[in-house]
């Protein structure tokens, strides 16, 4: 009788101990996954997704054109809703877009070094401050022309 209570007890703690390392673990990886965000938020020109909004916020959605043609066939264009996005040099401005139509959208913006990935169903958002004036096209990745069911172009003026 007096082994089984000791099995017990060091069944327990080893018990004990696989669930300490599980919280830790689950600890780690979420302080983890907030370093990431740290460091792309300090990275010019890297994906800032998901980092607190700053600036300026402006909403998109991704969405959808669709029609059929007489002869039966469908045609369809994927759109950033607005497409032109009017801001004033120096300003920082935070690009907060909901995935609505179509999976996931890739993108960059021409010139400024800014890119992510728009996918259905998530609001990803995207801080930063254009600091020359000119008009600048973020294109999505996957749809960019015609032919790849686009295009999937808006501009960014920067007066
Ligand atoms: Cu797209």
């Amino acid at each position: 009788m007096f082994t089984t209570i000791r099995i017990r007890k060091r069944t327990l703690a080893i018990t004990a101990l696989l669930l300490c390392l599980m919280l830790v673990t689950g600890f780690y990886l979420k302080h983890l996954e907030k370093g990431s965000q740290l460091v792309s938020a300090l990275l010019p020109g890297s994906s800032q997704k998901s980092v607190p909004a700053q600036g300026r916020v402006i909403d998109l959605v991704t969405g959808e054109f669709e029609s059929t043609m007489d002869n039966g066939k469908m045609i369809e264009a994927y759109r950033w809703d607005p497409s032109t996005i009017p801001v004033e040099k120096g300003e920082t401005i935070t690009l907060r877009i909901r995935g609505i139509s179509g999976g996931n959208h890739p993108f960059i913006i021409e010139g400024l070094g800014v890119s992510g990935t728009v996918e259905k169903g998530k609001t990803s958002s995207y801080t930063f401050t254009p600091t020359k004036k000119g008009v600048y096209r973020m294109v999505c990745m996957s749809h960019e022309d015609a032919v790849h069911d686009g295009p999937m172009v808006a501009y960014l003026i920067v007066n």
